[in-house]
């Protein structure tokens, strides 16, 4: 071979490189053709990996461990199994806030030793003069707990956020600019008046929003010298729903709660938290995803809006690493997210969508709670009642509930307005 013929070769392997490599690319372009939705077929939440099915309540029990390891290896990542001694203390009480409605309680609980980082702050507020204890709403927020309400006196946090100048958030940190941004996602005095009490957490508190593994939670876990997650273990939303449990713990011991009638309630990223939190802890008596869409309600197989590829390639620190092999190969995906709601099944369950976020994917929530129903039906629930896509602002509700309404990506005082509705019928009929 000649000079130049190797000359020659050599650009040709270079070129082929090169193309490969942008070939490599990420294209994640959003579909919103439902013409152009793949055809798909979903797993069965009712047929074993084996091919066995399930037939009765006892083999759901073993499916149900099946599928959430699925999840656990696959999606989300493992959560350690690890419990800690957490140590609390509070913050601060006041039994006359909202005019002398409810008593608001600020408690932090620390996940290592008293005094030290990381540690999460409840934010709790709860109806005086019940004669009951409450039942109450769990969720975390995305800017720290004193942008849900206006009082002064809540703690302003002081952990690392998203930028965000116009909520008042500068250089990663809130500043009091940021008191009562969030206030319309959180009706506080409705929920008070409804006779339910709210706790919230700040998601950074249990991991900062960042591909970033050495803050938040999971340095708590690691092996010696392990610096980040491995393939199969917890990401982000897998340490937040560790929060929401953890949470949990804490709220089943106020006096004034009831331990039994936890609602967890999430939007958006924190939805996708909620639905994995309220999966795999049975104690959470409801689960509430509101616009959670894909990685929450939304079955991935759709492909429509926001994809595992992209969600992947945007957000990497949110599920486990293995998650990346679904990337535009949803179809080999294990499970599917109607298989999240099914292991929430036979507790009420709440999806909701807004007609503007497409992103999300709407029917794709919709289809998902209707295929989780078969597994509400086998523990003798309803699920949801229809198979028929609901018209906009029109709640369908069974065991699992669901609307969409008008509008766009948000939660708002329509959204809570069905929450309550929905915990009004299930609390009182169907809890302890
Ligand atoms: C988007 C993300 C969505 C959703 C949303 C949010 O950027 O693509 O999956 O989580 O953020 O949390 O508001």
């Amino acid at each position: 071979m000649n000079y130049s013929t190797l000359l020659f070769l050599l650009s040709l392997v270079s070129l082929s490189l090169f193309s490969s490599n942008m070939s490599a690319q990420p294209d994640f372009k959003p579909n919103y053709d439902e013409n152009k939705v793949p055809a798909y077929t979903l797993p069965n939440p009712l047929v074993f990996e084996n091919g066995d099915a399930v037939k009765n309540q006892a083999d759901w029990q073993q499916r149900r461990t099946e599928i959430l390891q699925l999840f656990s290896s696959q999606v989300y990542g493992k959560t350690p199994s690890q419990s800690l001694d957490l140590r609390t203390k509070t913050l601060s009480t006041n039994q006359k806030v909202l005019g002398g409605k409810a008593t608001r309680k600020e408690v932090r609980v620390f996940f290592t030793e008293q005094g030290t980082r990381p540690y999460m702050d409840i934010l709790l507020f709860v109806p005086n003069g019940n004669n009951r204890p409450a039942p109450a709403f769990l969720g975390l927020n995305f800017y720290g707990n004193h942008t849900i309400h206006p009082d002064s006196s809540i703690t302003l946090s002081d952990q690392w956020m998203r930028a965000n100048e116009d909520f008042g958030i500068v250089d990663h940190r809130a500043t009091e600019a940021s008191r009562g941004v969030r206030v319309p996602r959180w009706p506080v005095e409705t929920i008070i008046d409804r006779g339910y009490a709210l706790a919230t957490v700040y998601c950074g508190d249990i991991d900062p929003d960042k591909n970033d593994f050495q803050d938040g939670v999971h340095p708590i876990f690691y092996q010696a010298n392990q610096q980040e997650p491995t393939n199969d273990e917890w990401g982000t939303i897998g340490a937040w729903a560790w929060g929401l449990s953890r949470a949990l713990d804490h709220l089943q011991t106020e006096d004034a709660v009831n331990g039994d009638q936890i609602a967890v309630i999430g939007h958006s990223r924190l939805g996708k938290a909620a639905l994995w939190a309220g999966a795999q802890d049975k104690r959470f008596a409801m689960v509430i995803s509101n616009n959670s869409g894909c990685g929450g309600a939304a079955l991935s197989r759709r492909a429509y809006g926001e994809t595992v590829g992209r969600i992947n390639h945007a957000f990497p620190h949110w599920f486990c690493d293995n998650f990346e092999q679904y990337n535009k190969n949803e179809s080999s995906l294990p499970v599917d997210q109607h298989m999240l709601l099914a292991l929430i099944a036979p507790r009420p369950l709440y999806v909701a969508s807004a007609e503007e976020d497409e992103w999300a994917d709407p029917k794709g929530e919709f289809l998902s709670a209707a295929h989780a129903t078969p597994v509400y039906e086998l523990l003798g629930k309803s699920g949801l009642p229809t198979t028929k896509f609901p018209p906009v602002d029109q709640p369908v509700t069974g065991t699992i509930g669901y609307h969409i309404r008008s509008g766009g990506h948000d939660i708002n005082s329509y959204d809570w307005q069905q929450y309550l509705n929905f915990a009004d019928q299930h609390f009182t009929t169907e809890s302890p």
